[in-house]
């Protein structure tokens, strides 16, 4: 949406109100389709103060390129960047990026995703201007049996992320990441590769930000960063405080193996010691999750006796 990124551009530039004629003058534009994307632009979570005779002026609170730019200290993740302002879901568009030669780190991020998608095809809810949904596509050097460690360093960057704003984020197995007891992110990690090699993995990420309502089906068992405290929430800083940490993480995934995010992990998690309910394609049953093993697979102390070893499943608190 051009015309709407180049009125974005106006009004970010500004330091005072830009009036609707002026606007409508430089983008060749009518006022009325000035005022259609200024209401639009609201739609995606900005706030645009309109005050008669003086015009519009914009309070940041988008995840465009120069929004976050201010915040990000990566080196290689997120610098090449598709802001979109609606997609079917991140992960589809990186998918296919990623099978066009997209870079090492490249990024991807909408603010109304239309098919958002959580594992086995479950929906995610994305409605526009509320929270972080993006995917980044990655071409790590590793074997794909070594692909989930990078689902798990995914979320010990995100809590991190989140954790260094000042929230109380831990992770339920593998990658949810939980405020008070509920839901405020998920992950989809997708990968092409052969048995020997990984040509891409495409790691969708979703963070509930700005919402304070949420659809009846996940409202009990789901927050927002802006339910989960009174501080004012900055999308664009959540979203770089998150990539500088998934670039550390990732890297010291690379470097140093696995053992250290596992360790990460391990600090950070709300999964050990509880009594939990695990469902796999094959079986439902309760338990009480002991440690997570060397390899990244949850193990489990069966009630009735038994240890068990989940390597792809839910877990649900019980
Ligand atoms: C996930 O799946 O948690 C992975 C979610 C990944 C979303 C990102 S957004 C960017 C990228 N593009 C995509 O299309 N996807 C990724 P799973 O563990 O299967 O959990 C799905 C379940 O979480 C649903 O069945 C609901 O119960 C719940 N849920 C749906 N929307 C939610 C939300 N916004 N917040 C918290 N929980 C939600």
């Amino acid at each position: 949406m051009a015309i709407r990124d180049d009125i974005f551009a106006l009004l970010y530039a500004a330091d005072d109100y830009v009036s609707g004629e002026q606007i409508s003058e430089k983008l060749g534009i009518s006022r009325a389709a000035v005022w259609k994307h200024v209401q639009a632009l609201e739609q995606e979570g900005y706030t645009v103060e309109a005050v008669r005779r003086k015009g519009y002026r914009l309070l940041p609170n988008g995840i465009r390129a120069v929004e976050i730019e201010p915040y990000l200290q990566t080196k290689w993740l997120g610098r090449e960047y598709q802001y979109l302002t609606e997609v079917d879901s991140t992960n589809i568009y990186c998918k296919s990026w990623a099978d066009k030669g997209a870079p090492h780190g490249a990024m991807a991020a909408a603010d109304l995703q239309t098919a958002g998608r959580g594992r086995l095809g479950r929906a995610w809810s994305s409605p526009p201007g509320s929270g972080v949904w993006f995917s980044l596509v990655l071409r790590p050097n590793i074997s794909p049996d070594r692909a989930p460690q990078i689902s798990l360093a995914t979320a010990v960057g995100v809590a991190a992320g989140l954790r260094e704003l000042g929230y109380d984020a831990g992770i339920k197995w593998p990658n949810d990441i939980y405020i008070g007891g509920r839901k405020v992110c998920g992950m989809l990690t997708e990968m092409r590769g052969s048995m020997e090699s990984v040509e891409w993995v495409v790691v969708g990420i979703g963070i509930n930000c700005l919402n304070k309502e949420l659809p009846p089906e996940i409202k009990d068992i789901a927050t927002t960063l802006a339910l989960a405290s009174d501080k004012p929430v900055v999308r664009a800083e959540v979203l770089a405080m998150v990539l500088n940490k998934l670039e550390y993480y990732y890297s010291m995934l690379a470097d140093e193996g696995f053992a250290d995010i596992r360790r990460e992990w391990l600090a950070n998690n709300i999964t050990l010691g509880k009594r939990v309910n695990i469902r796999t394609l094959n079986e439902t049953f309760f338990g009480e999750a002991l440690d997570m093993t060397e390899d990244g697979s949850l193990l489990v102390k069966r009630e009735g006796g038994g240890e068990y070893t989940l390597v792809t499943g839910d877990v649900f608190f019980a």
